[in-house]
């Protein structure tokens, strides 16, 4: 398999600052080593740049960093559109606003081989205020409303060319959800599972039935991985720290199964904060669940198929 590198080093979605080092900071982890070392082929396309700002405004005043957010999107929804019909895209973050621009990009591209768009969403959060929904204005919490055609983003975001069916989209880890997102959610149909549900039943029950509805369905898969999905004693270096995430080997079993699978099409690694990571550990971490997604294994295993 060719995998193509994106640095996406946005920060304006976040309140805090240091995730534009984020690409950097999986690059000096040694991500591409990592992945050729799996016998694949690896490009670096770089950092991705800006589009010029445009005009764009909405009557929601908390909002922050509106026109930056959406230069950054411009140039990415069109990027990760390229991007998808070479091999597998991985976006390296910047902040979640960036899904806004990679989900719609790949979303678009299957829609033109007549295939639907999955996405697994695996963070803390479920990032689905609409731009009216949220309170804290910062807007990383928003690209899943977004790129499942929440109202609100028109004119302002970039043209959706294709939405991602909310019941395409399955969540995992979520902990941190504000009450308009609940009801928004719910409205929507969209597959979440909390913290709670990964521990009454276990991570793979629930991994395995999504994996199965993408199978039976041909569809193209989109992981979306914030760092906050795994738990901070882990994954300290991120700016939004929920206690109770995903555990080392949960998260890396997640990681085995989409490789077993062979159904992953694009990755998001997201909200990597190099300022506030401990001596590369979560930086690290991350190299290591993107090399399990890619193949890495301790002992060969019969792959199992889904479908
Ligand atoms: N729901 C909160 C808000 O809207 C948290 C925002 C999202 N934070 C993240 N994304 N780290 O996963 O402000
Ligand atoms: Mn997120
Ligand atoms: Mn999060
Ligand atoms: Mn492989």
């Amino acid at each position: 398999m060719h995998c193509t590198l994106l640095g996406i080093p946005v920060q304006s979605g976040t309140g805090r600052r240091g995730c534009d080092m984020g690409p950097d900071g999986l690059r000096a982890a040694g991500l591409t080593e990592a992945i050729e070392s799996l016998g694949h082929t690896v490009s670096d396309a770089g950092n991705l740049e800006p589009a010029p700002l445009r005009p764009v405004s909405h009557p929601n005043s908390v909002l922050k960093a509106l026109p930056e957010t959406v230069a950054w999107l411009d140039a990415l929804s069109e990027k990760a559109y390229a991007l998808a019909s070479e091999g597998m895209p991985v976006f390296l973050g910047g902040d979640h606003i960036m899904a806004a621009g990679t989900v719609s990009g790949v979303a678009r591209h299957a829609n033109d081989v007549g295939r639907p768009q999955f996405v697994l969403w695996l963070d803390a959060h479920p990032d689905f205020h609409t731009l009216n929904s949220t309170t804290s204005g910062n807007l990383h919490g928003t690209p899943a409303a977004y790129f499942t055609g929440q109202d609100s983003f028109e004119d302002i975001y970039p043209k959706l060319h294709a939405a991602v069916s909310p019941e395409n989209v399955c969540m995992i880890g979520i902990r941190s959800v504000d009450p308009p997102e609940r009801i928004l959610l719910r409205e929507a149909g969209v597959t979440v599972h909390d913290m709670r549900a990964i521990d009454e039943n276990g991570i793979a029950v629930l991994l395995s039935a999504f994996l199965e509805k993408v199978a039976a369905a041909n569809g193209m898969l989109h992981v979306s991985l914030d760092v906050d999905f795994l738990d901070p004693s882990i994954a300290p270096g991120v700016g939004t720290t929920v206690p109770g995430g995903a555990t080392f080997r949960e998260a890396h079993l997640a990681m085995e199964m989409l490789h077993d699978s062979g159904l992953v099409t694009s990755l998001d690694l997201v909200e990597l904060n190099p300022f506030l990571d401990e001596r590369g550990k979560t930086a690290l971490l991350l190299t290591d669940l993107t090399a399990s997604l890619l193949g890495r294994q301790v002992m060969d295993r019969p792959t199992r198929s889904f479908g």
